[in-house]
């Protein structure tokens, strides 16, 4: 036996005496998929700088390919978020067609209504009803791009809001927003989902019009049964709790799908599972318990959520980045596996509170690490994704091609 199947076999030999199903855990995170974001392959910062990274994707192919290199290492991350225009072509069958050889699919499709100059003041709730027509027009290209690429998902943060009190009429904007919402929901493609990202702040600062997962909700649920809720996961106040969050949306069968990132103090977009890994953990815990409900809306909605990473690296190498977080999602995810959901009811039942603590505890602190090498080379992968991405050539084959950028600037001016 090598060293690694010795270290699985100790582990599942231990599992198994705590009860786990070894078999059943290894399918799920074999089944397991986490989107990666095209943005997150080519050169992005704050907005004091844009480090231009030495083999960085410049356009939407070499993104693909890029994100294409992250699955074959981790078998994972088969699908791919586009951001128009960013990633705007002229052919989408073509790029449709290059995205299934290089092994990937095209995944959600994100609307960009925040970057032209007309939307100073918003897009969907600007005051002006030409500003209104030209973002619902936008989203309504963007259905299009899901019909040609393929994609199920139209994903929608809005940049909506005001800086000052006085500035706008907060109901207007509303009334605004759900008339928006409600001309693109209806332009959706059978069986698609309109998934709605709220934002509590930035880039305005005295009210965002999609302020938070309440919100959104509300305006989900009065569009229909296409439209949920996205939960970015750096998108929330200091210290509110996430996977509250998710454990209700899901019970509502109103969570769509995740944005995963860390964050410290704001928006920070950093790689997921870095700073609160287990925050990480108890969302897909709650998620893992509402998969087995006994509600059928429930276990389906859980069963149907879209896991998406949305990053922005800033001095992180680009490739290793996403495979980080990938990996860290996987991790999170194995663990909450293992949670013993048995033996979680009854101690809830007998108000035992720190058994059912220790009960979430003992499936954190195992260290899955063989269970996930083992898993991998089930699935005919390297059992180090991490080894493997340091002894492929890829990394260096796309630094000597592509270069590095010249004159990425920042948002502020001479930055
Ligand atoms: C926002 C939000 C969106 C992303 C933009 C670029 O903060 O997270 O998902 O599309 O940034
Ligand atoms: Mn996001
Ligand atoms: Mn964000």
């Amino acid at each position: 036996m090598t060293e690694q199947q010795t270290s699985y076999k100790q582990l599942a030999d231990s599992l198994n005496s705590r009860g786990v199903d070894v078999e059943a855990v290894k399918s799920a995170l074999k089944a397991q998929h986490i989107e990666t974001p095209s943005w997150g392959y080519g050169d992005s910062g704050t907005r004091f700088k844009v480090f231009p990274w030495p083999g960085a994707a410049r356009d939407v192919y070499e993104k693909l390919a890029d994100a294409a290199f992250i699955h074959r290492l981790t078998g994972i991350a088969p699908s791919v978020a586009l951001h128009i225009p960013w990633d705007k072509v002229e052919d989408w069958a073509v790029l449709k067609g290059y995205a299934t050889q290089q092994g990937v699919q095209i995944g959600a499709i994100n609307p960009n209504v925040f970057q032209d100059d007309v939307y100073k003041f918003g897009s969907v709730c600007h005051p002006d009803a030409a500003v209104r027509r030209r973002a619902v027009d936008h989203m309504l290209e963007c259905v299009e791009i899901m019909k040609t690429s393929g994609s199920e998902v139209l994903s929608l943060w809005l940049a909506d809001g005001t800086n000052y009190a006085g500035q706008d009429s907060i109901r207007k904007r509303k009334h605004r927003m759900e008339e928006a919402l409600a001309e693109v929901y209806a332009a959706l493609p059978s069986g698609s989902r309109l998934l709605i990202e709220y934002k509590f702040f930035e880039p305005a600062f005295y009210h965002t019009d999609l302020a938070d997962w309440g919100m959104a909700a509300t305006f989900a649920r009065k569009l229909g049964p296409q439209a949920q809720v996205l939960v970015d996961t750096g998108h929330h106040a200091q210290g509110t709790n996430v996977e509250h969050i998710v454990a209700f949306l899901l019970d509502e069968g109103l969570l769509g799908g995740f944005h995963f990132n860390s964050r410290k103090y704001a928006d920070d977009d950093l790689i997921v599972g870095t700073v609160n890994p287990f925050e990480l953990f108890l969302i897909y815990n709650e998620i893992i318990e509402a998969e087995q409900d006994a509600d059928a809306t429930v276990s389906a909605c859980a069963k149907n959520i879209a896991y998406m990473i949305d990053q922005s690296h800033n001095i992180e190498p680009k490739l290793e980045a996403m495979l980080q977080s990938v990996l860290n999602c996987q991790t999170a995810y194995a663990k909450a596996l293992l949670v013993d959901r048995e033996a979680l009811a009854a101690q809830r039942a007998d108000q035992d509170v720190l058994g059912a603590y220790r009960l979430l505890a003992d499936a954190y602190e195992t260290d899955v690490r063989p269970l996930l090498a083992q898993v991998r080379v089930e699935m005919g992968l390297h059992p180090d994704p991490i080894a493997a991405y340091h002894a492929s050539d890829y990394p260096a084959k796309v630094t000597e091609e592509r270069g590095s950028a010249e004159g990425s600037g920042g948002g502020y001016p001479g930055a």
